[in-house]
């Protein structure tokens, strides 16, 4: 008898796994936390019982606001505007409109291809941690359409829906490990830190670590702090037993699935044209802007002057470009 019950729960378990494979259309980064940016990938598993994907179209939901998709080449990109529920706010400026759909069109996605569409946006500050944005999806196939358009009643589970819009899930900005460890979509940036700088000094390092859990890569482009002219991502040579620096042409890179360490004698932030040095025991407010995340605020705790960094090394021996 025991068997069978076990057996019985299995088949259930597979029941409820295949209506989740049987899904036409997926968001493929299922977390997005409140006052940052969000990358969607709407990712189309196949097509239509064998009719070829044509055509793509998510809705932008309430609270999701400053929409802008991905070109994508072979595809033609269209987009409806439509005023926000409420007037969306970065902190500079309110934006009382933008746009609330985006279609591609004109391509065509064999049904045994998979493909994925692109756009960023940012998520409204207002949602609580535990809260799900959902993003409706009709994909259209040269024959037959799909619309991942069902959005649960509250209380509903989003399961007794057959065709759920796709869900994602606000989490918090700041993880639970840490205070210095800060999730973006698909992105953990730990422990941002930097040394403080003898008196009269004209530039400073800042190091973090970067992970990307996500499937496709991202890029460090850019860092600011408002103490420093300007910013840049720099790597370290040994050119002829002389340490030298450069900028990282094209940003640095973050893989799909890695992580990459910014440290002393390794790749580092350098911020230039310093109006006044950051000093041991203080934060430094800065933002780091990647390719795809976008513009993530970070606060750099400082060190004291040639505090010993993970791996040693300072950076006033280096010559600098
Ligand atoms: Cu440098």
């Amino acid at each position: 008898m025991k068997t069978s019950f076990r057996g019985a729960l299995g088949a259930a378990a597979l029941l409820a796994c295949s209506t989740s494979a049987f899904a036409h259309a997926v968001m493929a980064v299922r977390e997005a936390s409140p006052g940052a940016s969000y990358r969607g990938v709407v990712q189309v598993m196949h097509g239509c019982e064998g009719s070829p994907t044509v055509a793509v179209r998510v809705t932008i939901p309430d609270g999701v606001a400053g929409a802008r998709p991905m070109p994508k080449p072979g595809w033609t990109l269209s987009t409806v505007k439509g005023p926000y529920a409420r007037p969306y706010s970065n902190g500079h400026s309110e934006t009382a409109e933008g746009v609330k759909e985006i279609t591609w069109t004109g391509g065509s996605i064999p049904d045994d291809a998979f493909d994925e569409f692109t756009f960023q946006a940012q998520i409204a500050d207002s949602f609580e941690p535990g809260a799900v944005i959902r993003f409706p999806i009709v994909q259209t196939c040269a024959a037959g359409e799909s619309r991942w358009t069902e959005i649960p009643a509250a209380g509903q589970d989003a399961h007794a829906l057959r065709y759920p819009a796709p869900g994602v899930t606000v989490v918090a900005a700041v993880a639970t490990s840490g205070s210095d460890t800060i999730k973006v979509g698909a992105l953990t940036i730990a422990q941002p830190w930097m040394r403080a700088t003898p008196t009269g000094a004209a530039v400073a390092g800042g190091y973090v670590r970067i992970t990307n859990t996500g499937t496709t890569p991202d890029r460090l482009v850019a860092a600011s702090i408002p103490l420093a002219g300007r910013g840049e991502v720099h790597e370290m040579a040994n050119v002829n037993g002389v340490m030298t620096m450069n900028e990282v042409a094209g940003g640095l890179a973050i893989p799909a699935g890695g992580t990459v360490e910014l440290k002393p004698g390794g790749y580092h932030l350098m911020f230039m044209d310093l109006t006044s040095g950051p000093k041991a025991g203080e934060t430094v407010r800065g933002t780091l802007t990647f390719e795809k995340a976008g513009k993530v605020d970070v606060a750099f705790r400082v060190s004291p002057v040639g505090a010993p960094g993970p791996s040693g090394g300072a950076m006033s021996e280096h010559q600098h470009h």
